[in-house]
């Protein structure tokens, strides 16, 4: 297991388009054990691999307290959405940053396990918050993208401030 580097926005890298896992093997294993290790560490409730630089569809997301309940979602797709909901929003790659975002209040995610296995999850609350965030960043999009233009470079002078300081 390791530890790996999360990438810090704005970092281009968090924009690549993450392809399909053709086959769920050892190394798919290998990498997901260390996504879990690396968002229980941060700590958070998700990591998707575009995070570590790795642009495969793959999403771990945990939102116990107890870091007990993880679900692995590789090549996750949404067959079903209703409602909408406000949620108060926070990323690893945006550290410090929280902002308030609307999405579909309850989903159906569709995916693969660790084992290769299709699954089909129903998510409401944080949970459905949660993997609607980690799909946008295997699309490379990142959650300040849904604040206006003005917030946006706000937060990029921020982060570019805060980056120079800790170099
Ligand atoms: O740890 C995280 N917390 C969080 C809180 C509200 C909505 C989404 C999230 S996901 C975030 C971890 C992360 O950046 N995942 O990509
Ligand atoms: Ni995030």
């Amino acid at each position: 297991m390791a530890i790996l580097k999360i990438l810090q926005y704005p970092d281009e890298r968090l924009h690549k388009i993450a392809r399909n896992v053709m086959q769920v093997n050892e190394a798919t294993r290998k990498l997901v054990s260390d996504l879990a290790e690396t968002m229980y560490a941060a700590p958070g409730v998700g990591l998707a691999a575009t995070q570590v630089d790795v642009h495969e569809r793959i999403i771990v997301v945990d939102i116990s307290e107890t870091h007990n309940q993880l679900k692995v979602f590789i090549n996750p797709e949404i067959i079903a959405r209703s409602g909408i909901s406000d949620c108060e929003e926070g990323c690893l790659s945006v550290p410090g940053i929280y902002e308030t975002v609307t999405r579909a209040e309850k989903i159906t995610a569709r995916a693969l396990n660790e084992k290769g296995e299709a699954f089909t999850l129903n998510a409401e609350g944080l949970l459905a918050v949660c993997i609607q965030h980690e799909m946008d960043h295997l699309v490379g999009k990142v959650f300040v993208e849904y604040l206006s233009q003005l917030k946006q470079n706000r937060i990029r002078a921020k982060l570019k401030k805060r980056l120079r300081e800790t170099m």
